[in-house]
């Protein structure tokens, strides 16, 4: 399949020519007398509460905004907005309810022609097959951040219109599950998490992400590895891929088309070092706090190639391991994939209230994987396309605000 050679070599590419972003201050102002930290605490601790009172702030700006009626465009008023919330802050009810509508969405039938996604049976795989479609054009380019903002709202509006839920889509907040991913209450295996761990499969070698003329990047191995044996996605079907999953020792496996469809079970491999590694409070607050630019921002999220660092965006996704969590294409499969995208949204809320002047409708990059091959830059004209998920084309000018309509939520 030619796209994902170009993947391969976008990899190899990438790991042979870039360098280290260099880390700025950034001077942040504030609408009232509160200080803001302006450099990430090296202590965890410390990191965790800079990153606690950057988002009690957030949403306060955001919220007072609203009620100025500074950003009433499309109509999002104060009663209106909808509160995205940690999955820990969620009762047992509504993690519940959440559940039983994603478990809805993978039982309603697809509506991607088949002749387009074999493999798409149901609501759910829709998701995945315009993912799976778009990978190449959705990942380090201008869009990543906005088109990943539109993707989860699609998500939570599919959730809602078609399964009856109520809710908000909810977070995983990373950096405070550092301690162990086996006890997060995301991946506890409880009927109130998205499943537990995958079955444990001992001597794993480390994952390993090849590149020529850099070194190899060792991602350590999990606590589990097999098929997920415990809550309420254990008997979930993945139907599409794999595309590109890495697997223990070094190697890769794909279908020669991984819309075609392929049974198995949901895999995890859940990986604590790497959230500790990647995705800490430290990670986190330095990567609002140290980058200025959008370009920056959103390349040391996704892990800047060559410096051996995969970023908190990568951190997570390898931190669930397993398949189709090791498979940027795939990912969605995993139902923990919105909350780990949730967090990402969050992240990039948190870094364009910063300076909402300079940061809201900031883009850097082009329409392809590191602009392999060469693409035009994106721009706020630039057109998103869930294809047969959900919702209608949109600009990307429209996606960049979460107050300023079409969409009306903040996070907590
Ligand atoms: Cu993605």
């Amino acid at each position: 399949m030619v796209a994902l050679h170009a993947l391969t070599a976008a990899f190899l590419i990438s790991q042979v020519c870039a360098s280290a972003i260099p880390q700025q201050d950034v001077t942040v102002s504030t609408t009232s007398s509160v200080v803001l930290p302006s450099v990430a605490a090296r202590s965890v601790e410390a990191a965790a509460a800079q990153l606690e009172q950057l988002s009690s702030w957030a949403y306060n700006t955001s919220t007072d905004r609203l009620s100025e009626a500074k950003d009433k465009r499309h109509g999002c008023t104060l009663s209106k907005l909808r509160i995205r919330r940690d999955w820990r802050a969620f009762s047992a009810a509504e993690k519940k309810d959440y559940i039983k509508a994603v478990r809805c969405l993978q039982e309603l039938p697809a509506r991607t022609p088949a002749h387009l996604a074999a493999g798409a049976k149901t609501r759910y795989d829709d998701f995945l097959a315009t993912h799976i479609n778009q990978t190449l054009n959705i990942h380090y380019t201008g869009t990543f951040l906005a088109w990943h903002r539109y993707f989860i709202h699609q998500f939570e509006e599919a959730l809602r219109e078609e399964c009856g839920y109520r809710g908000n889509i909810p977070y995983w907040d990373w950096p405070s599950d550092a301690h162990s991913l086996e006890k997060s209450e995301v991946f506890d295996g409880s009927e109130t998490s998205m499943s537990g761990n995958g079955k444990y499969i001992p001597n794993q070698p480390d994952i390993v992400l090849t590149m020529e003329g850099a070194a190899d990047i060792y991602l350590p191995t999990g606590t589990g590895g097999g098929c997920v044996t415990s809550g309420p996605f254990k008997d979930y079907t993945v139907n599409l891929g794999p595309a590109a999953l890495m697997m223990p020792g070094g190697n890769q496996t794909a279908m020669s088309n991984p819309l075609d469809y392929n049974p198995r079970c949901l895999k995890r491999d859940l990986t604590t070092e790497l959230i500790q590694r990647f995705a800490n409070h430290t990670s986190v607050m330095s990567l609002i706090l140290g980058n200025n630019k959008i370009r920056d921002f959103q390349l040391v999220m996704q892990g800047v190639p060559g410096t051996g660092d995969i970023g908190v965006h990568g951190g997570g996704h390898y931190a669930m391991g397993g398949d189709p969590g090791r498979d940027v294409w795939v990912s969605p499969g995993d139902p923990a994939f919105w909350h780990h995208h949730g967090m990402i949204d969050r992240v990039w809320w948190l870094w364009q209230n910063l300076d909402r002047k300079n940061r809201q409708d900031a883009i850097a990059g082009t329409d392809t994987f590191l602009n392999n091959p060469p693409s035009p830059n994106t721009t706020l004209d630039t057109m998103v396309d869930l294809g047969y998920a959900k919702g209608k084309p949109m600009k990307m000018r429209d996606l960049m605000s979460t107050t300023a309509g079409p969409f009306c939520y903040v996070y907590l």
